[in-house]
């Protein structure tokens, strides 16, 4: 057995072989460690098959009812490209098939092991997740031309996979991505094509970042004001826009058949600037304050005293909680400059009681733990070790998203011309060369990463493309893959093999100098 990448110097590579007419044949096994699966898998191994396992117009998918979903979506994803048929089926498996099959040993949930080998491929799970997994795997190892929407000619080779024998589990169950829609704000279709782009990466949760002083973009029934005027406009000045709850519904829906989480967040009690133009009474004056746009952080906040503010954040949260499948809602808590320490910690404390009350697991930046929160709550480090130390030893679980590592808002270098660059630049070295353990926060508190997109310089698609990738990629393989397995050359190796692959798809990633990305 191979574990990782840095353990991978076995030349398994050619194996040479006689064939009938006495010419010598090379049987093209491809060495395992030219392999480029991003994450990399926990161990792989040479299958016992020769040459390869080639997709043609005989191959089916052959699922079970319990599988059926997973298998439809996978041959959704090869068929454009390729062209073929790949027909799903819950007939008998032949020879040359790529079967889908629900397990009952005792694997996680997204856990999942494929075998291809000259019978076939057979991909295994004891959940639909590890499925979908082993499916994003799956893709990995055909030729990056898979990965277009259009159909294209069939590489020198064919669509063929490597025999291999694929075991594979997380190290991290949170596996996230925020995208910053107050600032500036994305609509549906560059929501869910984000989502795409993340979970073939095998990232689990996105975390939508919905209001901030400078527009407030989820429709809540109680409060029509809150997008109605505060949905209006952004950072610039713009036309702003809002997500409706029916938005919000295909927005969370997509994502769960894609088996992502969408972590929803109301920021406050700061960062409140949108609310307090929609909703008078949540003012001192009496009257609301003027929406525009302000680029200054933590300068707004909510006012404890005020007889509208409880029940405004009680109902909020709760109205958000409702229409909320996943687990978790995120209160914010960052940055509250003007607000007092008491009236912070009485505000966090109300908004954690909503959203447990709701039923779900209250999420916030680490700037929470000074509430001194009683019972279970996530923090989310950004900034400062020792906010997050502090939470964990108080009980909390934590996101671990350092700015210096895990922020695709800033700049990858001086060029760069989108993006902030407070937290230094960072390119893909630098996102990939860290690790959770760094901050000294107990490893049994940690529960993941998270790469938060902030959207002040960030206007479009492909502003979003451009910042996200390749960085993202980085952090997806310190969520999912074991540091022990994790090394900079091989991680940037592998990378470059995913420049014709993220070309395909029509992402417009950063070419950073650091890769080689082959010729263009
Ligand atoms: C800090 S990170 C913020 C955001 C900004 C971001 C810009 C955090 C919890 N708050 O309000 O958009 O920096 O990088």
């Amino acid at each position: 057995m191979i574990a990782g990448a840095s353990a991978i110097a076995v030349a398994v590579a050619v194996a040479i072989g006689v064939s009938s007419d006495d010419t010598v044949a090379v049987i093209d096994h491809d060495p395992i460690d030219a392999l480029t699966v991003i994450p990399i898998p926990r161990s792989v191994d040479t299958g016992t098959g020769t040459g390869h396992l080639h997709l043609t117009d005989d191959t089916r998918i052959v699922v079970t009812d319990e599988s059926r979903a997973e298998g439809e979506r996978l041959a959704a994803s090869l068929r454009p490209a390729s062209g073929l048929p790949l027909t799903v089926t819950d007939a008998e498996r032949r020879s040359g098939d790529v079967a889908l099959v629900i397990t009952d040993d005792t694997d996680p949930a997204e856990a999942y092991r494929l075998r291809i080998d000259d019978t076939g491929a057979l991909l295994t799970a004891t959940a639909p997740t590890g499925l979908f997994y082993g499916s994003q795997t799956l893709r990995q190892l055909l030729p990056a031309e898979i990965e277009g929407s259009d159909l294209v000619d069939p590489p020198d080779g064919g669509w063929r996979l490597p025999m291999v024998i694929v075991r594979d589990a997380p190290r991290y169950e949170w596996r996230g991505a925020m995208l910053d829609v107050a600032r500036h704000f994305f609509d549906v279709t560059t929501i869910v094509a984000y989502i795409d782009q993340l979970v073939a990466y095998k990232i689990n949760r996105l975390h939508l970042h919905l209001t901030d002083d400078q527009g407030w973009r989820i429709e809540l029934p109680s409060w029509p004001d809150l997008t109605g005027i505060g949905g209006q406009t952004d950072i610039d000045g713009g036309a702003g826009g809002w997500l409706s709850a029916d938005d919000y519904r295909r927005i969370t829906d997509y994502a769960a058949r894609r088996h992502l989480t969408v972590v929803p967040e109301v920021d406050m009690p700061g960062h409140v600037n949108a609310a307090l133009a929609s909703v008078g009474a949540l003012n001192r004056s009496g009257r609301p304050s003027t929406i525009g746009g302000t680029t200054t952080y933590g300068q707004s906040s909510l006012s404890a005293e005020l007889p509208a503010t409880a029940p405004f954040i009680t109902s909020v949260f709760t109205e958000l909680a409702a229409m909320t499948p996943g687990p978790y809602i995120h209160l914010g808590g960052d940055e509250a400059f003007a607000t007092s320490p008491e009236d912070y910690a009485s505000m966090v404390r109300l908004a954690i009681a909503a959203i447990r009350e709701a039923g779900k697991i209250p999420v916030g930046w680490e700037e929470i733990v000074d509430a001194d929160i009683d019972g279970p709550y996530t923090a989310q480090h950004w900034l400062d070790p020792l906010k997050a130390v502090r939470a964990a030893r108080g009980g909390a679980q934590v996101i671990m998203s350092p700015a210096g590592h895990a922020y695709l808002d800033q700049k990858y270098d001086a060029q760069t011309a989108l993006g902030l660059d407070w937290a230094g630049h960072i390119d893909v070295d630098s996102a990939y060369r860290w690790d959770p353990l760094d901050a000294g926060v107990e490893p049994e508190a940690i529960i993941g990463v998270e790469a938060p997109l902030w959207s002040e310089t960030v206007t479009t698609p492909d502003d979003i493309e451009y910042l996200a990738f390749p960085r993202v990629i980085g952090l997806a393989e310190i969520g999912w893959s074991g540091t022990a397995d994790r090394a900079l050359d091989d991680y940037l190796r592998r990378l470059g093999a995913h420049g014709p692959r993220l070309a395909a798809q029509g992402i417009d990633f950063h070419r950073s100098p650091l890769v080689d990305w082959g010729p263009t």
